[in-house]
């Protein structure tokens, strides 16, 4: 991407000079907020402000902000289908990268780089082969990880390291090279995934060159109307042109949640270890696999499918609610609902739940998807009398699985490595910076609990 590669060329100098300075100079000045308590090391390091992250930034109150633009403003501002208001992910990762609004050709630019990159959705040999080796029930994520880590054979990144012919200020050429052949891997790969899950791991779809990067994702899964579909997906053209969108609404919204979720965490940390761009977002996608954190999605369309089955009334609030105290009695988590940062329903929720108010015909019978759109008025009720969890409000998990469900994909355990793609995006992006900014190896200091009794 000659275009993409300037755009970078140009920010850089200037961007490597301030950290520089900040480095030289004000090393030493203490940040305000964050202050490291033993409930801290004791407490998942909740607060505490130790990780560089350029691209997004997670406000409690008002969620994801993406180099500084809402959810509302990407969809205002990031060129896509315009009949949807919907970004293209391409428009999110050229974002992500140069912290700048792409042009439409420069989108379009990124569009068939990274279709050049995908070699018509065939997989390497040994990928191929790896995957064709794997239990069809093995859980998608743990597929996924394995087959994203093969593919660092062909690492650019790992070879010039390896040859000790890449200039250190140059490493985030090759760490940029490998990214964008990952991301441009991912929908072959989750399409593979997703045909060995339904059926025997042949092609359910073809590859379309000409279309963007979420298009292929549902194309190689069966899902588009038309010639790119090799299966029956009983879809309607305005159903298959809708879940496209959904995929568009859901992967450009996925791309990053800033620097500490697990993972984002992860890749930034292997990386750091100067593992190339592969290995490092396989660890990323193997904590994504959590269920408190990417996994949560696959769950929360089990405990709505549950809930649907046990209570007679799907509209009455106290037969919810009973419910809920149910699942809370017994300790579960009411899954879909809390977050270790926001402090309020997370707006990429907000932004599903819109996807599927604007389509209110084709969801109205759909009793998953009422329940998933009544519960945000009776589950914060509840989990505020329960006292103990400090964000009562939805958060993303709680409407996608439902929404992928409704156009047929009904492989709960699947919708995770839908995540899987997204999260790649920004992940990545950062990865990009770390290099060019050669961010050293991350290596904070543990403590025994007799150091930390020696505190008090
Ligand atoms: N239902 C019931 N109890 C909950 C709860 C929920 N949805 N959310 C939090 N709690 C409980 C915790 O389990 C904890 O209990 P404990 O003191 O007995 O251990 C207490 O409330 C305090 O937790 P809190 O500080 O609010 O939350 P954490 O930062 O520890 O954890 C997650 C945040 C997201 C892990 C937590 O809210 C949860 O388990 N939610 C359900 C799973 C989920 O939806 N995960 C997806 C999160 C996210 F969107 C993502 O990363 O993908």
């Amino acid at each position: 991407t000659s275009t993409l590669r300037s755009v970078l060329k140009e920010t850089i100098p200037e961007r490597r000079e301030q950290l520089l300075k900040l480095k030289k100079f004000h090393g030493q000045v203490k940040i305000p907020a964050g202050d490291i308590t033993i409930g801290s090391v004791l407490g998942g390091m909740r607060g505490n402000k130790s990780i560089f992250w350029q691209s997004t930034t997670l406000d409690p109150m008002d969620g994801i902000k993406f180099h500084g633009m809402t959810i509302k403003q990407c969809q205002e501002q990031l060129p896509g289908d315009a009949n949807d208001h919907q970004f293209y992910p391409e428009s999110m990762l050229w974002l992500l990268l140069t912290g700048k609004v792409p042009t439409v050709e420069q989108t379009n630019e990124l569009i068939s780089e990274l279709n050049g990159r995908a070699e018509n959705g065939r997989l390497p040999e040994c990928t191929e082969k790896l995957l064709d080796n794997l239990p069809n029930n093995m859980h998608p994520m743990t597929q996924l990880a394995i087959a994203v880590a093969s593919l660092n054979y062909g690492s650019q990144f790992a070879k010039g390291y390896q040859a000790g012919t890449i200039n250190k200020l140059n490493y985030w050429e090759s760490t940029l090279e490998d990214s964008l052949t990952l991301i441009s891997r991912l929908p072959a790969l989750v399409g593979k995934i997703y045909s060995k899950i339904t059926q025997d791991g042949s092609p359910l779809g073809q590859f379309n060159s000409s279309k963007d990067w979420s298009y292929n994702i549902c194309s190689l899964m069966g899902m588009t109307a038309g010639g790119d579909s090799l299966n029956n997906n009983n879809l309607s053209p305005q159903q298959s042109q809708d879940f496209v969108n959904l995929m568009r609404l859901y992967t450009g919204i996925h791309a990053d949640h800033e620097g500490g979720n697990v993972s984002a965490h992860t890749t930034h940390l292997v990386g750091s270890a100067l593992s190339d761009p592969f290995l490092s977002y396989s660890s990323g996608l193997m904590g994504l696999a959590g269920p408190l954190h990417g996994l949560a999605a696959q769950e929360v369309v089990r405990f709505l499918v549950e809930m649907n089955g046990s209570i007679k009334n799907v509209n009455d609030p106290k037969q919810i609610s009973e419910y809920l105290w149910s699942l809370l009695s017994s300790n579960r988590v009411i899954p879909g609902y809390g977050h270790a940062v926001l402090r309020n329903t997370d707006p990429r929720f907000q932004a599903m739940l819109e996807f599927a108010e604007r389509r209110s015909d084709e969801f109205k019978d759909d009793a998953n998807v009422q329940l998933m759109m009544t519960l945000p008025k009776v589950a914060p009720a509840v989990l505020k009398e329960h006292g103990k969890c400090k964000n009562p409000y939805p958060n993303v998990d709680s409407a996608s699985g439902v929404l992928f469900q409704h156009y047929g994909v009904t492989q709960l355990l699947f919708i995770t490595a839908i995540f899987g793609c997204s999260r790649a995006l920004g992940p990545l992006s950062q990865l990009v910076w770390d290099r060019i900014y050669g961010l050293p190896i991350e290596r904070p200091k543990s403590m025994d609990l007799e150091a930390l009794q020696k505190l008090v």
